[in-house]
C-alpha cells in the first residue's frame, strides 16, 4: 500500500561521480514508492521485468481518456489521432534503436514474437538439410527455440558459440563456427543470466564477411546501452518494451528494409491487406504487412513513452549511474565469502548472478521477500547457460536507473542474515 509518508522520498544527493540522481528518478515510479512485507520495497527485478514511470502511465491514460479509436480504419477525427500518435510512436522507436526509417519498426508483441516472426518469414524459407543457424550458449529460450523448432521444420542444425569460464563469448571459436553452412546468426546483446554485453559490432563483421545475416536479442540491452542498428549493420534486432520502462505486450522488431520487404508476411488478417477476393489476397506494405490485426496502440504510445524517457535522461548519465552502481553491488557481494558469481565480464551491465553455498536459491528469494527485497530466483529461462555453470539455478538481483546504493546494502544485509541462519 503506497501511503502519503512513504511518497515523502527522503532528499539525497546523487554520487558525485555521476550527474544522475537516482532518488529523483525514484520519485517517477509510483510501484516504487510503497512497502513490501512491512519494509521498503527494495526492487531488484528490472531484467525480469522494470517498473513505469508516470510518464509511460500518463500517456497510455491520456490514449484510452481521449483518443481511443482503432487506427488505419476510420475517416474520423478520433482514429485519425489514433493513427498519428500510434505512427508516431513507430518514429520514436525508430529513433531509439537508430534506424534510419519509421518502417523499418515492426510492432510485436515482445522479443519472443519478433524472434519468432524472423525464423519463420525469414530463416525457415532460407535453410535446408545439414544447413546451420548458430546461436551463443548464452541464449534465452527465446532465442534458442524458435531455431529449434526452425531446424525441425527443415532437417537444418542448431550449432552454439561456446563462451569460457567468465561468461565471455570465446571470439576465435565463434569465427570458426562460421562456415560455408551457417545460413544464419542468432545472438543476445547482453544476457538475462549472465549481464555479459557481447562484442556484437565484431560479431555481426565476422557473420556478414561470410554474407551470414544476424539477429540481435536485444531485450536486455535496450534499458541500459544506446543501440544504433544503422551503425551495427545488423539485419534484424529485437526490443521488449517492458524491460526499458513500458507497458507489457509490445516490443519491436527492426529488420534491414530490403529484408522486410522480400519476406512473406507471419499471420494473416485485418490491415495487413491491400486487397483481399477469396481467389488472391494482394499483401500491405511494409510495415503493416506484418501487423495482422488491431495492434496494441496504447501499448505502443507507452513503449515510445518509455523510449522517450530515457531519451530524455540521456545515455551517458545513465551508463555513467549504472557502471558505479554495479561497481558498488559487486565490491559488496564479494564481502560475503558464501557468495560465488556466475558471470564475471569485463563488459557487464546490470547482472548480479550468484549462488550462495550451501543454500538453495529458491530459500534465498523467499527469506529476501520477507524483508522486502525483490530478486528472481530460478534458472531465467536460460536452462543451458545454467548447465554450462554446472548450476540448476542462481541468484539474480537486476538493476535499473531507479536502484540506489541502498538496496544493495539492502540486500548484502540480507544475504548476511541468510548466512547466518544457515552457516
Ligand atoms: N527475460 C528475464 O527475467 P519477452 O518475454 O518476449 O519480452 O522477452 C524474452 C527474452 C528474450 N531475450 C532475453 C535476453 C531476455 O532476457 C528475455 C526475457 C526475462 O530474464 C524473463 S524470462
Amino acid at each position: 500500500m503506497v501511503t502519503a509518508a512513504m511518497k515523502q522520498v527522503k532528499m539525497k544527493t546523487a554520487s558525485p561521480a555521476s550527474s544522475l540522481d537516482p532518488y529523483r528518478i525514484k520519485q517517477d515510479f509510483p510501484v516504487l514508492q510503497q512497502q513490501s512485507n512491512g519494509r521498503p520495497l527494495v526492487y531488484l527485478d528490472s531484467a525480469n521485468t522494470s517498473q513505469k514511470p508516470q510518464c509511460v502511465i500518463d500517456a497510455i491514460n491520456k490514449f484510452y481518456a481521449h483518443d481511443n479509436a482503432n487506427i488505419h480504419r476510420g475517416v474520423y477525427d478520433l482514429s485519425i489521432r489514433a493513427t498519428k500518435a500510434y505512427e508516431n510512436a513507430r518514429g520514436t522507436i525508430a529513433k531509439f534503436v537508430g534506424a534510419s526509417r519509421p518502417e523499418e519498426i515492426i510492432f510485436v508483441r515482445g522479443t519472443t514474437e519478433a524472434i519468432n516472426l524472423v525464423a519463420q518469414t525469414f530463416v525457415r524459407n532460407r535453410v535446408g538439410q545439414g544447413d546451420e543457424i548458430l546461436v551463443t550458449a548464452m541464449e534465452h529460450h527465446s532465442n534458442i527455440v524458435p531455431w529449434q523448432i526452425v531446424c525441425q521444420q527443415t532437417g537444418a542444425v542448431l550449432k552454439v558459440a561456446p563462451i569460457n569460464d567468465a561468461g565471455e563469448i570465446i571470439l576465435d571459436a565463434y569465427r570458426e563456427k562460421l562456415t560455408a553452412k551457417t545460413k544464419f546468426v542468432a545472438m543476445t546483446h547482453v544476457s538475462n543470466a549472465l549481464g555479459t554485453v557481447n562484442p556484437i559490432a565484431k560479431m555481426i563483421e565476422l557473420a556478414h564477411e561470410k554474407d551470414i545475416p544476424v539477429l540481435v536479442d536485444g531485450a536486455q540491452a535496450a534499458p541500459h546501452i544506446p543501440i544504433n542498428v544503422s551503425e551495427l549493420g545488423c539485419d534484424f534486432y529485437t526490443v521488449s518494451s517492458h524491460k526499458m520502462f513500458g507497458p507489457t505486450g509490445v516490443g519491436a522488431l527492426y529488420g534491414r528494409l530490403d529484408l522486410l520487404n522480400a519476406m512473406p508476411p507471419y499471420q494473416g488478417g485485418g490491415d495487413m491487406i491491400l486487397s483481399v477476393t477469396f481467389e488472391h489476397t494482394t499483401y500491405n506494405e511494409v510495415p503493416y504487412k506484418f501487423e495482422a490485426g488491431t495492434p496494441h496502440i496504447a501499448g505502443a504510445i507507452g513503449f515510445a513513452a518509455a523510449a522517450q524517457y530515457i531519451l530524455d535522461i540521456g545515455f551517458d548519465k545513465l551508463i555513467a549511474y549504472e557502471h558505479e552502481l554495479l561497481d558498488y553491488a559487486t565490491k559488496s557481494l564479494a564481502t560475503i565469502p558464501e557468495v560465488r558469481m556466475i558471470g564475471t565480464a569485463a563488459e557487464k551491465v546490470s547482472v548480479l548472478s550468484f549462488v550462495l553455498d550451501g543454500v538453495h536459491p529458491h530459500d534465498v528469494g523467499t527469506i529476501l521477500d520477507q524483508q522486502g527485497i525483490a530478486i528472481r530466483t530460478g534458472h531465467h529461462c536460460a536452462q543451458p547457460i545454467m548447465d554450462r555453470f554446472d548450476v540448476p539455478a542462481t541468484i539474480r538481483a537486476s538493476l535499473a536507473i531507479y536502484n540506489t546504493k541502498e538496496d544493495i546494502d539492502a540486500l548484502a544485509a540480507s544475504l548476511k542474515n541468510v548466512m547466518e541462519v544457515f552457516r
